[in-house]
């Protein structure tokens, strides 16, 4: 009998007065162990020694053991543990890679070799080249941002963006502020990090800044400019800002034009992160996640890029991010491919 769940739970019933019934949680867990294997004798003496009265004990077990929902239960087990052998396989066969433990960084590749060997594979690369001559990481700095739009004023989020809190980004993180205060905050050495332009306050879609995209030169062989309203969005925060372990539901081509920044990736194949699933969010920090027995062998990758370098960062990839500088970059989602995987919520399924 397994009791890794069942040991934590509490006999409800007093010991003076004998329960009429088990639990429902209690009722859960000899499901749960039925469908492991385990035989009625098994069962009930497992509740016996929880202190559950024999005659009662007995008559549970019987009950749950004819319910028709012990076999619906069997059945979607069953079917969830045949799809896990999938990822499994996956996980198993990548392995044989040259470059499984590491995310490659390569100078540049053709469209058809990024389409066939990233893209569509889902698989990570840093591109070490693309950016090579956009004016734009010759120019951005925040300094630069603060003389040209200082009086433009943006939305930015707030709160405590040093740390692993998730964050609702609902309109009382919002906060709109003048260029020239966030680029204040923004390269300041030192003090609270508290203000964060973030692809979400969409800024790049005010007119004031349609000058800073044509300071962007994405390649037409991968990305389709027609498409690009929208789909480009900019990121400008201090040193330290950290994005807690989410994934997102479109492809992203992340241009790093200013500054440094750290990302840890797991592939989304590591299904037990799944068990952690809160929308697009994990309920902890990936480092918390990590030391849990569930979590045994997860793959990390880890890298930093530097200005000038862009991460192809597949669709449900999970993702934590971290500013070592403070940093400028682009997100950009207008492949010329397909890119709308909003389909790709698992933890929008249920609670
Ligand atoms: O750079 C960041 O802080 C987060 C960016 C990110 O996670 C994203 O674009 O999905």
């Amino acid at each position: 009998v397994t009791r890794a769940s069942g040991s934590r739970r509490r006999w409800r019933g007093r010991a003076s007065q004998p329960p009429l019934a088990l639990s429902g949680a209690w009722r859960s867990w000899v499901a749960e162990n039925a469908v492991a294997g385990a035989g009625a004798a098994e069962l009930v003496d497992a509740l016996v020694s929880a202190a559950v009265p024999a005659p009662l004990a007995r008559r549970e077990v019987t009950a749950v053991l004819a319910s028709p929902l012990l076999e619906l239960l069997r059945a979607s087990r069953l079917e969830a543990a045949r799809l896990e052998l999938v990822p499994r396989l996956l996980r198993h066969v990548a392995r044989a890679s040259p470059c499984a433990a590491s995310i490659e960084r390569l100078a540049s590749l053709d469209a058809g070799d990024f389409l066939a060997r990233y893209y569509a594979a889902s698989r990570p690369v840093v591109l070490t080249e693309l950016l090579r001559g956009w004016p734009a990481v010759e120019r951005w700095t925040p300094a630069y941002l603060a003389e040209r739009w200082g009086d433009v004023e943006v939305e930015v989020m707030t709160g405590e963006l040093a740390s692993s809190t998730i964050r609702t980004r609902g309109p009382e993180e919002r906060r709109r502020v003048l260029m020239r205060d966030l680029v204040a905050h923004v390269t300041a050495p030192e003090g609270p990090i508290e203000l964060y332009l973030e692809g979400y306050n969409r800024a790049l879609e005010q007119p004031e800044f349609a000058p800073l995209l044509d300071d962007l030169r994405p390649p037409d062989a991968l990305f389709d400019p027609a498409r690009a309203r929208g789909a480009v969005s900019l990121w400008l925060g201090p040193r330290a800002t950290f994005t807690p372990l989410h994934h997102d539901a479109t492809n992203i081509m992340f241009c790093l034009v200013h500054g440094r920044k750290r990302l840890r990736l797991v592939s989304p194949l590591e299904t037990s992160l799944l068990r952690a699933v809160h929308g697009a969010w994990t309920t902890a920090p990936l480092a918390e996640l990590l030391l849990r027995a569930e979590h045994a062998g997860v793959v990390v990758h880890e890298i930093e890029l530097v200005a000038g370098e862009a991460l192809f960062l597949p669709a449900g990839w999970w993702h934590e991010v971290e500013a070592i500088e403070p940093s400028i970059h682009v997100s950009m989602t207008h492949f010329r491919q397909p890119n709308d995987l909003s389909f790709y919520r698992p933890g929008f399924l249920g609670p």
